[in-house]
C-alpha cells in the first residue's frame, strides 16, 4: 500500500474568508510568476507529449509508450488512465476508490478525441475501467453520457466484468470516517488523485481523458466535474486541451476546462489560461482557502501549463522520452 498523505488546510473552519481587493490585485494573472514553470516544460517542442494531473508516473509512462509506438493520442489516453484505474493503492480512481457515504464506490470518467467527439460515464459502479466505457459510449452509442445502472449494463454488454471496487483498505477508511461522518473538502491528495490527462501524438492530434471515484464520502448520487464536458475536460484539436482536479463543484460552476481552451484560442499561453481560470474561481468564491482546484493545459504547439489555488499540486509530463513530475505554481501565497 503506497503512502497517502492528506493535507488539510489549517484554516478549515467552515467560515468564509474575505478576499481583500489588495490581495486580489497582488495576485492578478499578470503578476503571477510562471517563468520557472515555462522554462521547465516549454522548451522546443517535439511530439508526442503527455501531461497528467498529479504524480502518476506509471500512467504517463504507459501513455508515452503507446504514443512512441506510433498509436493515437486517444489510445494513449485510454491506456494511461487505465493504469491508474487498475492501481488499488490510488484511492481516488477506479479499483480501491474511496466510497460515497453509503459505502458505494461510484466512478465518473470521460474521454474526448481530436474530432471533438466525447463520451462519458457518470455514477457507474462495479466496473474498473470507467475510461474504457466512456470511450465505448463515444464510439458505440448514439449518446454522449450514460449514468449509473444503465452505464453498468452497457459495460457488461460490451464484455466488461463486474468487480467489487471497495477494497479492504478503502472500506477501513470509510468505517473510520463514519465515526464522525464529518464532510470537509480535502485541500490536497498528494501522490495520487483524480487523473486528468492530455496527449498530443506524432501527427500533432490532441485527445484527453479524466477518470475518478470523485470526492470521498460524497452524498450518494453526487456527480462531479470530471465526466462533464467543458468542466473536467475539454479538447479542441485546433487549439489545445485542458483538464481539472480538485473540488468539482467549483470547476463546474466556472466551466473551467472550456474556459482555458477559449482563453488559449484568444492567444493566451496554456500557463496564462490556467492562471486566469483559477483567478475566476478565487474571485467568485471568497471561501477559496478551504478547497483546492488544479488545472493543466496543452496547446497545439505542445506548450504546457499548470496552476492551482493551493500549493502541492503537481503535474506529470512525458516528453522527449523523459517522464518527470513538476511542482505547480499556485495562487494562495498568503
Ligand atoms: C470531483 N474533481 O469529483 C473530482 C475530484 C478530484 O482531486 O479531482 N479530486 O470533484
Amino acid at each position: 500500500m503506497k503512502r497517502r498523505k492528506f493535507l488539510q488546510n489549517a484554516s478549515l473552519t467552515g467560515i468564509g474568508v474575505a478576499v481583500g481587493a489588495s490581495v486580489l490585485a497582488k495576485n492578478t494573472a499578470k503578476d503571477i510568476s510562471s517563468e520557472i514553470v515555462s522554462e521547465a516544460t516549454n522548451s522546443p517542442t517535439t511530439f508526442p507529449i503527455v501531461i497528467a494531473t498529479w504524480d502518476v508516473p506509471n500512467a504517463t509512462n504507459k501513455a508515452g509508450q503507446v504514443l512512441d509506438e506510433g498509436k493515437s493520442a486517444l489510445d494513449a489516453i485510454e491506456q494511461g488512465c487505465m493504469a491508474e484505474e487498475a492501481d488499488a493503492s490510488n484511492q481516488s480512481v477506479g479499483l480501491g476508490g474511496l466510497p460515497d457515504r453509503d459505502g458505494n464506490v461510484t466512478l465518473d470518467a470521460c474521454i474526448m478525441n481530436k474530432d471533438g467527439n466525447y463520451g462519458s460515464v457518470v455514477y457507474i459502479q462495479n466496473i474498473v475501467h470507467a475510461i474504457s466505457i466512456a470511450r465505448k459510449v463515444m464510439e458505440e452509442t448514439p449518446h454522449v453520457i450514460l449514468a449509473g445502472k444503465g452505464a453498468e449494463k452497457f459495460a457488461v454488454s460490451q464484455g466488461f466484468k463486474r468487480v467489487n471496487l471497495l477494497t479492504e483498505a478503502s472500506k477501513k477508511r470509510w468505517e473510520k470516517w463514519k465515526v464522525t461522518s464529518e464532510y470537509k473538502p480535502i485541500i490536497n491528495i498528494e501522490n495520487h488523485d483524480t487523473i486528468g490527462m492530455l496527449a498530443i501524438d506524432k501527427n500533432g492530434d490532441i485527445s484527453g481523458g479524466c477518470t475518478t471515484s470523485g470526492l470521498a464520502f460524497k452524498m450518494a448520487g453526487r456527480v462531479g466535474d470530471s465526466p462533464i464536458i467543458g468542466s473536467g475536460l475539454f479538447i479542441d484539436n485546433k487549439i489545445g486541451g485542458a483538464t481539472a482536479t480538485g473540488l468539482g463543484e467549483e470547476v463546474l460552476k466556472t466551466v473551467g476546462s472550456f474556459l482555458i481552451v477559449e482563453l488559449m484560442r484568444q492567444g493566451r499561453t496554456p500557463q496564462e489560461a490556467c492562471e486566469e481560470a483559477i483567478l475566476r474561481i478565487v474571485t467568485s468564491n471568497p471561501n477559496f482557502k478551504n478547497f483546492q482546484v488544479g488545472y493543466i493545459a496543452l496547446n497545439k504547439k505542445g506548450e504546457t501549463g499548470y496552476y492551482s489555488i493551493h500549493e502541492r499540486f503537481s503535474t506529470s509530463i512525458y516528453k522527449d522520452g523523459k517522464n518527470e513530475n513538476f511542482k505547480s505554481d499556485f495562487y494562495n501565497k498568503t
